[in-house]
């Protein structure tokens, strides 16, 4: 398995055609910039993050499709982070997507400058009053949801702690605590603006059983995701895979061995379904994302 169901992948449809056209109509006067920040949305990754947005606003009986602005958002943020990620100043990557990273496809300056403006952009998009078919109160819950998981509490800092394990070795709640902001506050955030886009503002139940799914997902990624980066074939992703274990830095795979690293992802995805059991509309598409995540093969 590890393919989405009909209304997942019809909904990522939706929202790549979303964020094109919201691109093409705010473009920069630097061609060079306009042609970074194309190549960078143009092609996509898997949309984990949009989709889980839609699946999180169906499971608190959003109708709509108010969640494509915070869809949106939350993939601007990720692929920014992924430009400055490679970056040579970081993980110094050359392939990214089956293809060369920002930074060898155009110029390091460029692939700076690409990142800072997706940054921007999701939050003039998430602020955007003519774009959203929610209130003034919807977009401030979402804006502080995007900036508090991106930022010097979330996916900044595990970078930052990520950067400075270097050479040194973790143990596994160091590991644990490290991606939980590194990239499971991001995640998290997807899920959560899919619960703030219910005309109501949901529960408190509501929001920790939204937590509980994200944080338990978000760490079953980061497992797969160590997992695929030994077992995958480095031609076909057209990526380092191995690279992090080669250079001894760790990973769930070098900590637990490649058995009780699934084991524990196992144990994460069936603690994410247990969570939705007290979310008051339709969980379908949440549980597909939680097996996608799980059982997926990139
Ligand atoms: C530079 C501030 C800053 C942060 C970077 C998320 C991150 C922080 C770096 C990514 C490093 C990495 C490759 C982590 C492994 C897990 C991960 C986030 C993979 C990429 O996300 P996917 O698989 O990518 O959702 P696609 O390409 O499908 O969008």
């Amino acid at each position: 398995m590890g393919s989405l169901p009909e209304e997942l992948s019809n909904a990522g449809k939706q929202y790549a055609a979303f964020a094109q056209a919201y691109l093409s109509r705010h473009s920069a006067s630097s061609q060079q910039l306009q042609a970074a920040l194309n190549y960078a949305m143009q092609v996509g990754g898997k949309h984990v993050r949009p989709l889980l947005v839609m699946a999180a606003a169906q499971s608190v009986g959003c109708a709509d499709d108010a969640w494509l602005v915070p869809a949106t958002a939350v993939e601007m943020i990720h692929t920014y982070s992924l430009i400055h990620d490679d970056l040579p100043a970081m993980d110094d990557d050359e392939w990214r997507r089956g293809r060369p990273t920002m930074h060898i496809a155009f110029d390091e300056a460029t692939a700076i400058l690409a990142g800072d403006a997706l940054q921007s952009m999701a939050f003039a998009l998430l602020s955007d009053a003519s774009l959203t078919q929610r209130s003034a109160t919807h977009q401030l819950a979402w804006v502080h949801t995007l900036a508090k998981a991106a930022g010097q509490q979330g996916m900044v800092d595990g970078q930052a702690l990520d950067l400075s394990a270097e050479g040194s070795t973790l143990t596994l709640a160091e590991l644990e605590a490290l991606h939980r902001r590194k990239t499971g506050c991001l995640i998290e955030a997807a899920v959560l603006m899919g619960g703030q886009c219910a005309p109501a503002q949901p529960s408190q139940e509501i929001v920790k059983a939204l937590s509980r799914y994200a944080q338990s997902i978000g760490l079953a990624f980061q497992i797969i995701d160590d997992i695929l980066d030994v077992t995958s074939d480095t031609e076909t992703l057209g990526k380092d895979a191995g690279s992090d274990f080669a250079n001894e830095k760790a990973t769930y795979v070098s900590l637990l061995g490649i058995e009780e690293a699934r084991k524990k992802a196992e144990a994460l995805h069936a603690e994410a379904l247990s969570a939705l059991e007290c979310l008051p509309s339709d969980t379908t598409a949440l549980r597909a994302l939680a097996d996608f995540i799980v059982l997926r093969s990139r």
